[in-house]
């Protein structure tokens, strides 16, 4: 199947051509090697240059500079010259996509290029997380199928691989998992001789390009592999198993970074069913694969998925860290705990989880969300940046100095997280702009300092070359989109109003009376849930003064208001809007809005190549259309629970 550049399409940027540059590096490797590939397809691409090797000193220069850090680079250009240095070899392959993503926004003759950057990773893992099964269906997927995976077997399309592998470089991400977190069926079998072969390419494959190959296993293997009666983890046998497993895999795949273990959660295997711990079971893992630098990530999704929604006092929000506080500073050194950014699930608005800053004695990754499940599933736009960039900025005050996020997930073990939204379609992400959660996911994992702003723009500049009219309308829009998101499917904080299973489109009731434990408690009094000390006292999980922020109905941020409290409907906000007013208001505003992004595209259509039109033409008149769904679902449901109409008098379906 054929698919599109993405951000890497390097099309000539007009009126810059340049016939020659040359290019030296003294060392030789696998990475040196992609990053002279990179810098001669970029260049070639851009200025129309031949790029011929050089001895000595060329118009660019690689190097591997050890004072620098592992992957961090630095760059100087000036005059035409330019030299490009990396504490490592994947340090100078970031080193040459920056310059290549200079040399794009400057948009000027090679001779004017001027930059002088240098950067470290604000963290050490970047990594996405693919939920690809291997009947090559994915979960949560909004981009076709699997390029990993089909019909139970291991796909090795080395261009695709490589490409993705390319991109995936090109913003800093430097590890991914290619199989779902739910690891079942043949996907057990991945540790096994089965798959060993394949799996070796994979790592060569992205290990050219500094990406490291990660899997995620089943907690159950020593019984479903080993047959084993048990996968106890305190007992010795199932320990050795592991060794042994440890051992193979090891023998086989030399490069692989380590395991992702999701336990005892929706239904799948762990430690609870054995009356053990979360750290027995990640420690137990973690010193079966320590001798060979593995590395054990560990998901904190634990929680009941049996509840009972007439029971108002347990919540689910609470369980994460309920559940892994208490074991903070037991867990071994090769050990990260995966937090996902809020309490619940990938909402499109949650308080940050009061888990990430809590633990002090542990490593922590920060589990965010780019596949669009909650967010529009890739058919509805919504740039996530502005959502990731609040999240990093929030303060969970448990540091004397900085207890922002960013500043939790800097250091050795830590990190950030995406579960991935890329698929075989041919543009890569179903919708055209979905791309730029990728590409902003990775940017801003290695700079956790970027604005979403920036990051918008320099991923359309390099989508779609220079081209005003697109680079403003899209940019507008991208900014735009989350808000817009939110004010037509989730009022101040509320959220799961959605289709159970596929979580697509309205159903304010969906999950009200589900076993899932995800409510939003409307009824004829008010609406929201109440996490305060008279409720379920969640609020008391975050440090002062951010749990007696969140506990008053007054001083908690409106944004969050139903989050934390259940409120009645004529409970007016600081606009002086009471709460139904302002769900009427802001679904009308939504939709209008929605509306207004599908209008701007149609303008663009000379600007566009026709096929990138098409598609965009179609996600957005679908969007269009959906939101005035979720205006009107939603509108009536509480036009009917309240029977207050509109204070504006326009149409709410009786
Ligand atoms: C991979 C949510 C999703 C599931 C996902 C789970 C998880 O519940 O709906 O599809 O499973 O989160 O993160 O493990």
């Amino acid at each position: 199947m054929s698919y599109t550049k993405c951000w890497l399409a390097y099309a000539p940027m007009g009126g810059c051509h340049r016939e020659r540059l040359t290019l030296a590096c003294m060392e030789a490797g696998d990475v040196l090697e992609a990053a002279r590939d990179e810098l001669r397809r970029g260049l070639e691409g851009l200025y129309g240059a031949s790029v011929e090797t050089a001895a000595g000193h060329g118009d660019i220069t690689l190097e591997v500079d050890p004072a620098l850090e592992g992957e961090g680079y630095r760059v100087t250009a000036d005059s035409g010259r330019c030299a490009i240095a990396g504490g490592t070899p994947v340090g100078v392959l970031y080193g040459v996509f920056a310059l290549l993503r200079a040399v794009q926004l400057q948009a000027c003759p090679w001779e004017q290029v001027r930059l002088e950057e240098e950067k470290n990773p604000s963290s050490c893992l970047r990594m996405l997380n693919h939920w690809d099964n291997m009947d090559g269906s994915i979960e949560r997927g909004y981009a076709g199928n699997s390029f990993f995976f089909r019909e139970d077997a291991v796909l090795v399309d080395e261009k695709r691989l490589t490409d993705y592998a390319r991109m995936l470089a090109s913003v800093g991400i430097n590890a991914i998992v290619i199989n779902n977190v739910n690891v079942k069926n043949a996907a057990t079998w991945l540790i096994t001789p089965r798959y060993f072969p394949q799996l070796r390419q994979y790592t060569r494959i992205l290990g050219r390009y500094g990406v490291k190959l990660y899997l995620s296993v089943n907690f159950a293997a020593p019984m479903e592999l080993g047959g084993l009666p048990s996968a106890d983890p305190c007992d010795a046998a199932v320990l050795r198993w592991w060794k042994e497993k440890a051992a193979e895999v090891w023998a086989e795949l030399p490069l692989l970074g380590g395991f992702l273990v999701k336990a005892d959660s929706e239904g799948r295997p762990g430690p609870f069913t054995y009356g053990r711990t979360q750290a027995d079971g990640a420690n137990m893992l973690a010193q079966a694969v320590e001798p060979y630098g593995g590395h054990i990530i560990w998901r904190c999704f634990v929680y009941n998925c049996q509840q009972d929604w007439r029971d108002v006092k347990t919540d689910r929000a609470c369980a994460g860290y309920n559940a892994f506080m208490p074991l903070d500073g037991q867990f071994r050194e090769n050990v990260t705990l995966q937090i996902k950014n809020g309490p619940m699930d990938f909402q499109v608005r949650e308080p940050v989880s009061p888990l990430i800053g809590s633990l002090r004695h542990t490593h922590i990754i920060v589990e965010f969300q780019i596949a669009q499940e909650y967010t529009g599933q890739q058919r509805h736009v919504c740039y996530l940046m502005p959502w990731f960039r609040e999240i990093l900025d929030t303060d969970l005050k448990t540091r004397p100095d900085n207890g922002t996020v960013a500043a939790l997930i800097r250091g050795k073990g830590n990190g950030m997280a995406a579960v991935a939204n890329t698929g075989d379609d041919e543009n890569w992400t179903g919708h055209d702009l979905a791309a730029a959660n990728l590409y902003g996911f990775g940017r801003l994992s290695y700079d956790t300092s970027l604005s979403p702003q920036q990051i918008a723009w320099e991923w359309l500049r390099q989508t779609f070359g220079q081209n005003p009219p697109v680079e403003q309308t899209l940019h507008q829009i991208l900014m735009r989109s989350w808000p817009v998101y939110e004010k037509y499917t989730a009022p101040l904080g509320v959220g799961w109003m959605v289709n159970p299973n596929h979580h697509y489109g309205p159903n304010v009731d969906g999950y009200e009376y589900s076993r899932w434990g995800c409510y939003h408690r409307a009824s004829f009094d008010g609406l929201g849930i109440d996490r305060s000390p008279t409720g379920s006292d969640y609020c008391h999980q975050y440090a002062e003064p951010l749990a007696s922020l969140y506990a008053s109905a007054e001083t908690c941020p409106e944004e969050l208001l139903l989050f934390f409290h259940h409120l009645p409907y004529d409970y007016r906000l600081k606009s002086g809007k009471t709460i139904l007013q302002h769900i009427y208001d802001t679904h009308f505003e939504g939709a209008e809005e929605a509306a207004a992004f599908y209008d701007a595209v149609l303008h663009l259509k000379p600007y566009l190549d026709e096929a990138v039109f098409a598609r965009l033409e179609a996600r957005f008149a679908h969007q269009k259309a959906h939101a005035c769904e979720w205006r009107d679902v939603i509108n009536t449901y509480f036009y009917r629970k309240t029977g207050i109409p509109d204070g504006r008098g326009r149409t709410i379906y009786p």
